[in-house]
């Protein structure tokens, strides 16, 4: 049966780009899927290890999936490192996944900078923790942004490769799950995931420059509307957003070769649950100093709910503990099964 895992690191800052790109779906998703929510701490880890607030920076994160409608009574939510599968799953798949695949990831380049011999071995191997994520849970449907798209597919090369290495023991083991890899039908272990990476605000564009990602990470606030931000600061960080001098175009095609307007385009859509086409179908023609004003209005009564549930249920940090604790229980009786059934299969000696 489908399953759906998604996560998110709380690493402070969470931006419009992480609520159109991920947590927006995820609620779409709830209604018809089982799904498991995680606030990937472990991974916080790799670009920096002291942090300052790593505790509320978790709250923060559950906070959001809560206040967005996600609801953990039904779903799991819960923080990554309660569940000791995936460090431990993560550790199998260091030793399948290949140094060279590692090497060529675009976000490890990008975050690793120059001077990659000092970056940390958990940076290198974050995908390899990634993969672990959603294969503890053999999730088969994984919600996120673009710039994880390669990081998905690294995931399916590990199950792949996994289930080719020990398609005998799976076999035998009697764990083998009929699954299609490629053009053939096979018995594998793990299924080879598939991202949901669809809609007009995939990837999210800064609102100072439109070559680069809206990002956590970014020094300018002004790059990013955040999820804690007020109604006048969206107003102002939204007025103040990069565009061209040129009014919107009169179809989609217009768009190409104009990234802040198209970012613009794209964000308002997606919040209005509508196509970049549908945007302009309505708006092609007008001036930014028209269109701003009506994303503005857009934005505010889209994330000001948003903005004022996480407020509330940030205010009572204990029940924001008590949901991580329940969904972590919930999580690891999944995870346990997997390991036990893993460990069998790479005949590691458990009881
Ligand atoms: N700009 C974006 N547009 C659309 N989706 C985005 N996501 C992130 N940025 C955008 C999606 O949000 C989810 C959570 O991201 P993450 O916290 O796990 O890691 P990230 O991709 O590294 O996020 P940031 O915000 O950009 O942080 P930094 O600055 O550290 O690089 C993922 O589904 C991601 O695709």
């Amino acid at each position: 049966p489908p399953l759906v895992f998604s996560g998110i690191q709380p690493t402070g800052n969470l931006h419009l780009g992480n609520y159109l790109g991920a947590i927006k779906k995820f609620v779409a998703l709830q209604d018809d899927h089982d799904c498991i929510f995680c606030v990937v701490d472990l991974h916080a880890l790799t670009a920096q290890l002291v942090q300052d607030d790593l505790v509320s920076q978790t709250r923060q994160i559950a906070a959001a999936y809560l206040a967005a409608g996600i609801d953990a009574e039904k779903h799991i939510v819960f923080n990554q490192s309660r569940v000791a599968g995936h460090a431990e799953l993560a550790w199998i798949f260091n030793c399948v996944a290949r140094i060279g695949w590692m090497n060529r990831m675009t976000q490890f380049k990008d975050k690793a900078g120059k001077d990659r011999e000092n970056a940390s071995l958990g940076l290198l191997a974050y995908p390899s923790l990634m993969a672990a994520d959603i294969l503890l849970y053999r999730a088969t449907h994984v919600p996120v942004g673009d710039d994880q798209k390669q990081h998905l597919e690294l995931a399916r090369d590990i199950a792949t490769k996994f289930n080719n290495d020990f398609s005998a023991r799976i076999a035998a083991a009697g764990l083998g799950v009929p699954m299609r890899m490629g053009e053939e039908r096979v018995n594998g272990y793990f299924p080879l995931t598939e991202p949901l990476i669809e809609g007009p605000a995939t990837r999210v564009m800064s609102l100072k420059d439109g070559a680069k990602k809206m990002s956590k990470s970014d020094p300018s606030d002004l790059s990013r509307i955040n999820l804690t931000d007020d109604a006048d600061t969206i107003a102002r960080k939204i007025r103040k957003a990069k565009t061209d001098p040129l009014p919107l175009p009169d179809s989609v095609e217009g768009l190409s070769g104009r990234p802040e307007a198209d970012n613009l385009v794209g964000i308002y859509a997606a919040l209005a649950d509508t196509t970049k086409a549908g945007v302009i179908a309505r708006e092609g023609g007008r001036q930014f100093s028209e269109f701003k004003p009506a994303l503005v209005d857009l934005a505010v009564e889209k994330l000001a709910p948003i903005t004022d549930a996480m407020r509330r249920i940030m205010a009572d940090p204990a029940e924001i503990d008590r949901v991580l604790k329940r969904g972590g229980e919930r999580a690891n009786e999944i995870a346990a099964r997997t390991m036990g059934d893993v460990k069998r299969i790479v005949g590691l000696l458990d009881d």
